[in-house]
């Protein structure tokens, strides 16, 4: 099979524009003389209706926004390639994923859930992570998240969901936040969110970067070999960077500082020349064995431990280019669950049932018409030929008197493919049911897998969780919600609850008070125990739903960035020496000054300022390094600076000294308690020493040294 890599770039350079060294025209391709005067009845008189070079301007510019998505309206893409490593014809017959070395051209988008277009890139949220796999056998979408799980068990509660997350209608507030009444007072009805509610009160909802977060389809699809034979798969990306986050003060600072931060570390990293990567793998699961474990594989607020069906890798994706244009292709992107090639199916799954219908219908009012598909970023490089005619905006011009089938004017064509040539065929599966308004009964354990992912946290993690709900729930006005959550999370861990209700001031009701709306219909209610079943689960804490732990990290600097404190005066061999060991390792060394412009060194050289105080902050940085040399009394009574340190101190983030700087951090107010256990502090008296430079990169790939933190959950 041919490699694929360049063949969407080729198939976009058809609709790419390029005005340089071109005269300015209008849309129909008329040069414009004057494009600063609009056309008068004199030189200060009234402007004349006949001006339409003014016209189609403004009329252009008055259309120029779209409905942003319903959800995941904020986000960001690139375009990459997907590179089979390990293929699994076996279980599937899709093309690109049947030979090693085959890459398909991917363009992939990166979101938050709540918040508008505009809003911060660093809110406490899910993630969306969605591929779109230009294949040679048509568009394949993998449209995930961050979190391997969701917050309800069937599409008819996700209206009620978004709504409820979403800023409260009366006054469009809070945004892009979850912490406010209407979010909680849904939740604590809705006991089958615990699980993701363990997931997203993590630090999992506030990502380092999207290039270290992992990715999940969610839900259970289908895997279709070429003699019709079905596996269920779960699919999983990991990050090569490791899974990390920051912390939600961080978080809240940086929102502030630069809410682009996500979208500008995607583009910096791509344009720096370290493409963001991630292993596919799949977790296979043999039909024969979809009722042996105590969860529902159907059931979308379950994972599949991977204690119990490891994951397989088959291949890699590396995001190598930015897109040319935000809203050509980042905004117009399509995404869509029901985009599947031979190969691939779906599972009965009823959340991803809802999400069949629903992703077509939201980009017919997003994008305006059902050619939505013809739009360079949508457009299959596989050829598209159909009896499909007409609607607004269409770009294709079918030739012919043929537009149905079966036809004989047309010779039958195009004609229907048999399996055998590549034809579409869903799984036959066999059903046989009445038709019914029900969950099923193996839905209903809402708890134990909540219960899985909090014991499986490092005591760190879990008192990030504490604190997450209690600003949450901190925020939440109406008593009763805050008591009805109180119940449900000591349904998970009684310690939990007790931490949570310790900081707002509270106590555990002593008997959970049962939400009385978890899912069920009158009848049912009238009938069913409206307590979740607990089942007695077979893994009880696993490494891989931890961060800290988590097996997908491997110590690396790449790509992160340190900010190089300095002052006129500034030892010139520190700072370059500082400079240079972090590029061998592709971090980044960023001078920051009390001033722009370049500052004078201890041998009358000049070295360039990146950032001023004014223009950074700490959060906006992985590390910290104050060189030696002179001017430095003047940092230690810089308020700037103070605060630089201090935060950088209570994030936990690593900060190296040498030479007479270390009197500098010696001197901060959090220097009372620094202990010798503290491996994220680096000091040397040997300015720019190559044991120095060494010992504070790899105290840097640590990513944080959590014991700095006190209350850690025990
Ligand atoms: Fe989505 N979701 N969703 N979702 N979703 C959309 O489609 C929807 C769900 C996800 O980068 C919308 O084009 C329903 C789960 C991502 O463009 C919309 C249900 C998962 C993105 C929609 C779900 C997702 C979306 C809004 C429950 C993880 C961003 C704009 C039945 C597996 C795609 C759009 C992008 C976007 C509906 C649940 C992931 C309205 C009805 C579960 C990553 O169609």
């Amino acid at each position: 099979m041919e490699n694929l890599q360049d063949e969407k770039q080729r198939d976009l350079t058809i609709n790419k524009s390029d005005g340089t060294n071109k005269y300015l025209t209008t849309n129909q391709g008329v040069s414009i003389n004057d494009d600063n005067n609009s056309l008068k009845a004199g030189e200060r008189g009234p402007s004349l209706l006949e001006d339409f070079i003014l016209r189609e301007k403004i009329t252009h510019f008055d259309h120029e926004r779209i409905p942003e998505r319903i959800v995941h309206a904020r986000g960001s893409g690139a375009h990459g390639f997907f590179e089979v490593t390990n293929p699994i014809p076996q279980f599937t017959k899709a093309g690109f994923l049947s030979e090693t070395g085959i890459k398909t051209p991917v363009f992939t988008r990166f979101s938050t859930v709540a918040g508008s277009r505009g809003s911060t890139d660093l809110a406490r949220d899910v993630r969306g992570f969605s591929v779109k796999f230009y294949t040679q056998e048509g568009v394949y979408d993998l449209v995930g998240n961050n979190v391997p799980v969701f917050f309800i068990q069937d599409a008819m509660k996700f209206p009620d969901l978004v709504h409820a997350v979403k800023p409260e209608p009366h006054n469009e507030m809070p945004q892009a936040a979850s912490a406010h009444d209407t979010f909680w007072d849904f939740i604590s009805l809705m006991p089958e969110s615990m699980h993701m509610i363990m997931w997203v009160m993590s630090d999992r909802a506030i990502p380092r970067s999207y290039r270290m977060m992992e990715g999940f389809g969610v839900h259970t699809f289908r895997l279709i070999n070429d003699i019709g034979e079905a596996t269920f798969v779960k699919f999983h990306w990991k990050p090569k960077l490791g899974t990390h986050a920051v912390l939600w003060d961080e978080a809240q600072k940086i929102s502030g500082k630069n809410p682009d931060f996500h979208r500008e570390d995607l583009w910096e990293a791509i344009e720096m020349g370290n493409f963001p990567e991630w292993e596919l793998g799949v977790q296979l699961i043999p039909v024969a064995d979809e009722n042996k474990y105590e969860f529902d594989l159907l059931d979308p607020t379950k994972l599949v431990p991977e204690e119990l069906v490891p994951v397989t890798i088959v291949g890699r994706m590396v995001l190598n280019r930015n897109p040319d244009n935000f809203f050509a292709e980042t905004e117009q992107i399509a995404f869509h669950p029901g985009h599947v090639v031979p190969g691939i199916d779906f599972s009965n799954d009823p959340l991803l049932q809802g999400r069949l219908f629903s992703y077509t219908d939201t980009q017919l009012s997003r994008l305006g018409s059902p050619n939505f598909h013809e739009i360079p970023i949508n457009r299959s490089v596989a050829p598209v030929h159909n009896n499909q005619r007409d609607g607004q905006m269409r770009q294709e011009i079918n030739v012919g008197r043929v537009s149905y089938h079966p036809n004989s004017l047309g010779g039958g064509c195009p004609y229907q493919a048999a399996v055998a040539q590549g034809g579409f065929s869903s799984f036959e599966e066999r059903i046989d049911a009445h038709k019914i308004r029900q969950r099923s009964d193996s839905f209903s354990d809402h708890f134990s897998q909540a219960k899985l992912f909090f014991n499986s946290q490092t005591d760190t993690e879990k008192s990030h969780i504490v604190k997450a709900l209690r600003f949450e729930l901190g925020k939440v006005e109406t008593m009763a919600i805050r008591v009805r959550m109180l119940g449900l999370l000591s349904q998970v861990d009684q310690q939990l609850a007790a931490k949570v209700a310790e900081g707002l001031g509270m106590s555990v009701p002593p008997k959970p008070e049962m939400p009385m709306n978890h899912g069920v219909s009158p009848e049912q209610e009238a009938t069913a125990s409206q307590e979740p079943k607990a089942v007695e689960q077979s893994v009880r804490a696993s490494d891989a739903l931890t961060m800290l732990r988590n097996p997908t990290n491997t110590p690396t600097i790449a790509s992160r960035k340190v900010a190089i404190i300095c002052n006129d005066g500034v030892s010139e061999s520190s700072v370059m020496n500082m400079k240079s060991a972090l590029i061998k390792q592709d971090a980044k060394g960023l001078v920051v000054a009390p001033h722009l412009g370049t500052i004078v060194t201890d041998t009358d050289g000049a070295i360039a300022v990146d950032f001023s105080f004014l223009t950074a902050s700490s959060v906006l940085f992985d590390a910290v390094y104050i060189a030696d040399g002179q001017g430095l009394n003047e940092l230690s009574e810089n308020e700037d600076v103070q605060e630089f340190l201090n935060d950088a101190y209570k994030h936990c983030k690593v900060i190296g000294a040498d030479g007479e700087a270390v009197a500098l951090v010696s001197s901060a107010p959090f220097a009372a308690k620094i202990t010798n256990e503290d491996n994220g502090l680096v000091f040397s008296s040997e300015p720019g020493s190559a044991a120095f430079t060494q010992e504070f990169t790899a105290a840097m790939a640590q990513h944080r040294f959590w014991d700095r933190e006190e209350n850690l959950f025990n």
